[in-house]
């Protein structure tokens, strides 16, 4: 028997009705999300410096350089998270905050 018969073959352009599709995955990456602390007029620099060492693994250089741009700023960005985690820190700054009687303020926004 011949391999293939005429009629298998294409005879001309767009005689070959085979479609020819691509699937391309598309990697769907979480959103991110922006923690920032607020500037106030009354919560201690010593107590946010220690914030951000304490919450966010920060050296103390960098959370000094942070908490003194937010004073000047009015706010910075400590670290940009996934929404649970965003979540948690702004939980435990805020909770921190409250129970030693600072009106610090922490929040988050998407990145
Ligand atoms: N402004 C405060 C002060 O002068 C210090 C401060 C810094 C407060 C950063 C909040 O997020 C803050 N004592």
């Amino acid at each position: 028997m011949r391999p293939f018969q005429m009629s298998d073959e294409p005879k001309g352009p767009g005689d070959d009705t085979s479609i020819l599709t691509k699937t391309k995955t598309k990697t769907q990456r979480p959103p991110l999300y922006k923690v920032m602390l607020l500037n106030d007029d009354y919560t201690p620099m010593e107590f946010v410096v220690h914030v951000l060492e304490r919450f966010f693994g920060l050296t103390h250089a960098q959370s000094f350089d942070i908490m003194l741009t937010v004073h000047k700023k009015g706010l910075a960005v400590v670290g940009v998270f996934s929404h649970e985690v965003a979540e948690t820190k702004v939980a435990q700054v805020m909770d921190f905050a409250r129970r030693h009687q600072h009106p610090l303020q922490c929040t988050m926004e998407k990145e």
